[in-house]
């Protein structure tokens, strides 16, 4: 498995003036998850190793609050396997049938990371995004957004200040790749914190426009094509830079609904079977710039298809509404 070389890491870090603040993982000053509670399972994929869980925590001796925990298997690196197998560790065989064995090994801790996502307070909303849940699917017009979903949003979408927070580097300073920084037609490229940023085989990134009140792809027209260009080109070229990967082993593309309304682009391996990419959310960023070539308010008219889950309130709404 390819690995982002750490000396690469830590040139391009010196490069963009960032070294000064990387002072490596660093220990919170209280435990994130004092007093944790388990109040359900939210989610649990075997495949993925992966399982989201709804607790309570008891932070600075404060009043219980809502706590959505992320546990997370981290990717295989193949020179520290190596090494490990190499070492001879203890093997607890589990079966052997000719010329297949099966065997227990425990690692030590340092092969053993579960990466763990905190998400405290948290909202309702944030403990439904988690939870598996019926989907269907929504064919929404033009006139749909308007009169339904956009007010929906604007009454109740997600907090960005986690957007704000990196684009007035508050917070996440340290790990920005790149910066454009034009106010109309700029954006910061960053790790998407799905992504450990050990191996590039899942390698996850987005970029955030610097201009704020795009909210998603319904509100681009043709004046946001040099604000798209410069993400599709920045974009690949600061990834080839930093990571070695071209633009034709990246996956560029917007969610259409997204969970945050602030305009990002997603940036992802194409071997990566990341979440979020099935046909029914995420569109191309190329197709996106030539649709919107051809038809400058394409995204504001045609009909776009998504699913919501069915406990949604914008089902509700669209539903109450007669739109589906
Ligand atoms: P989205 O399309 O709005 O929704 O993408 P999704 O989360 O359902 O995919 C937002 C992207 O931002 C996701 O890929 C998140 O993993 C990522 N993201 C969310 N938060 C709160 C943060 C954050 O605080 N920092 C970083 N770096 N990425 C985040």
């Amino acid at each position: 498995m390819a690995q982002v070389g750490e000396k690469r890491k830590r040139e391009d870090k010196a490069e963009n003036g960032s070294g000064d603040t990387d002072t490596g993982p660093s220990v919170p000053s209280h435990h994130p998850l004092s007093g944790f509670q388990l109040q359900a399972v939210l989610r649990e994929s075997a495949r993925d190793k992966t399982i989201f869980l709804h607790g309570k925590v008891t932070r600075n001796a404060q009043d219980a609050e809502d706590a959505v925990v992320i546990l997370e298997r981290v990717p295989f690196q193949a020179d520290s396997v190596s090494r490990l197998l190499a070492e001879r560790p203890e093997l607890k065989l589990q079966l052997e049938n000719d010329i297949y064995s099966v065997y227990h090994l425990n690692p030590p801790p340092e092969l053993n990371e579960i990466k763990t996502t905190v998400i405290c307070p948290a909202t309702e909303k944030h403990i439904k995004k988690y939870q598996r849940q019926d989907v269907c699917l929504i064919h929404e017009t033009g006139d749909d957004y308007d009169s339904v979903t956009l007010p929906f949003i604007e009454a109740q979408s997600l907090s960005v200040q986690w957007v704000y927070n990196i684009l007035e580097k508050k917070a996440e300073a340290d790990r920005i790749v790149h910066e454009n920084p034009d106010p109309e037609n700029g954006f910061i490229l960053i790790p998407d914190f799905k992504w450990n940023q050990k191996q590039v085989d899942d390698l996850y990134l987005i970029a955030i426009s610097h201009p704020r009140g795009i909210k998603s792809l319904r509100d681009l027209t043709a004046d946001h094509l040099p604000l798209l260009k410069n993400i599709l080109h920045e974009g690949q070229e600061a990834i080839l830079k930093r990571y070695g990967l071209r633009g034709n082993q990246l996956r560029i593309y917007l969610h259409y609904q997204p969970s945050y309304y602030h305009l990002h682009v997603h940036f992802t391996a194409l071997g990566h079977d990341a979440p979020g990419t099935s046909v029914e959310r995420a569109h191309l960023l190329c197709d996106v710039i030539q649709n919107l070539e051809r038809e400058p308010r394409y995204y504001r008219t045609r009909t776009l298809t998504y699913a919501l889950r069915a406990d949604e309130p914008l089902l509700k709404k669209l539903k109450d509404a007669g739109k589906c």
